[in-house]
């Protein structure tokens, strides 16, 4: 497959698509015993009047949803939704028609709890609570958290290898003795299904989200030929010290790349660290948000010790294209994916997370590991840690590098504390064994 090349899918494809089930009424596909709650709240939501939908509201929408009529049922909602879909937007002001969001959002996981509110139920094995024994739902967050799995083949691409995926491009000697290393990147249009039956429209580095870790030496001379294969304008805007003409930002230097057209950055690596690259066209929450971002390491000319390194990019899925928040959270694309895929690793060896955020629409996101502490590097910069902890917070564009060694065999839960975004994808397992 050429990556990025693939022809852009109309959003209409999906949206007018009148074989989807979930194109009756709501309550016509919700369970029977979540009837009672949900319909009200579909009830109300489409009596409501209002049509400005906060953060929370959504939210509120996406926790009876994915909870009540299953994730694909959440696609095309959230879908439907996009275009402004009147039954689904009149659903989706649940703020208007319930001031209280986070009561709705507690009141549609108590409804969908078996075991009530605040029973933190054990998860020793993600599987073991499907949808149809524990309605995966309330404190056991969203059904597709529990089971239900996304079709990775057709996305392109599968977070389990991207996790452990370092692009160190391809080197030749330069006249002077040091190294150039080149990417070939190509901007594209791809439809991802996010979640169980939810396809998003994504706008991609390499087909796929995040982008690929470049990774590099410092001092290495590096050269990215970017291809704009899409029908937007977009760029590469590198974190780390470079000319202004290589910044990848409109109006300075090449500026935008137009589609079809293409640019070389070519620059020097410096600082080691770990950084990361995006699209810096406007507007720029939209370019971000919709895929266009990756990781690019620089290592210390003297390297670091050896480890188990896997990256980790925490992003979030703003898919009613609403520009006020996230229905989804993940790390490498998929929410939940580690959830149903453990990340394993062998007790007592060193593990090295290359932890970046490049969550758009929430101001902070978080990384949090059970049973464990780690040694932290902000940005990656010095060889010495800042810290010793179990959490830490980075805003947008911040990231650091997490160290740690699992002195227990067993299954170790990781994700966000704030747990809002936990709920909603952003959590998963490590796998420790001997
Ligand atoms: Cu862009």
């Amino acid at each position: 497959m050429t990556p990025g090349l693939e022809e852009p899918i109309p959003p209409e494809t999906e949206l007018h698509d009148d074989t989807s089930p979930f194109n009756g009424t709501l309550g016509d596909n919700f369970d029977g015993n979540l009837d009672g709650s949900l319909d009200g709240d579909a009830d109300g939501h489409v009596d409501g009047q209002g049509t400005r939908r906060g953060p929370t509201s959504r939210r509120a929408v996406l926790a009876g949803a994915a909870g009540a009529a299953g994730a694909a049922g959440l696609g095309a909602l959230l879908l439907r939704s996009a275009i402004g879909d009147a039954p689904v937007s009149a659903f989706a002001t649940s703020g208007a028609a319930h001031p209280a969001g986070h009561a709705a959002v507690s009141g549609a996981g108590r409804a969908l709890d078996p075991g009530g509110a605040g029973t933190a139920t054990p998860v020793p094995d993600a599987r073991m609570l499907s949808p149809a024994t524990g309605h995966g739902a309330g404190v056991n967050g969203a059904t597709f958290r529990t089971g239900q799995v996304v079709d990775h083949r057709a996305n392109g691409f599968d977070p389990t290898a991207v996790l452990r995926d370092f692009d160190w491009g391809t080197t030749s000697r330069l006249s002077d003795g040091r190294t150039l290393r080149e990417w070939d990147v190509v901007a594209g249009e791809r439809e991802i299904e996010v979640a169980p039956g939810l396809r998003f429209p994504a706008w991609t580095f390499n087909a796929r989200v995040p982008g690929p870790t470049l990774r590099c030496r410092e001092g290495d001379r590096l050269r990215v030929r970017f291809v704009n294969a899409s029908p937007h304008q977009h760029t590469m805007h590198f974190h780390g010290i470079h000319p202004a003409e290589m910044d990848g930002v409109p109006m300075v230097g090449r500026g935008t790349i137009a589609p079809g057209e293409e640019f070389v950055y070519e620059f020097d690596a410096e600082p080691f660290g770990l950084h990361l690259y995006h699209c810096h066209v406007g507007p720029l929450a939209e370019h971000i948000s919709r895929g266009m971002y990756g990781t690019f390491i620089i290592d210390p000319a003297q390297g670091r010790p050896r480890a188990d390194e896997m990256v980790m990019v925490q992003h979030g899925w703003n898919t009613t294209f609403d520009g006020q928040g996230n229905q989804l959270y993940a790390v490498n694309g998929i929410p939940f994916h580690y959830m149903h895929e453990p990340i394993r690793v062998k007790r007592g060896e060193l593990v090295r997370i290359h932890l970046v955020n490049i969550l758009e629409y929430d101001p902070i996101n978080s990384f949090h590991v059970h049973g464990n502490f780690f040694d932290y590097y902000p940005t990656g910069t010095r060889l010495e840690p800042s810290e010793y902890t179990d959490t830490i917070v980075q805003g947008q564009g911040q990231r650091g590098i997490c160290e740690m060694r699992f002195p227990h065999v067993g299954r170790y839960m990781f994700h966000a504390h704030k747990t809002e975004f936990a709920d909603l994808g952003w959590m998963g397992f490590f796998e420790v064994v001997d």
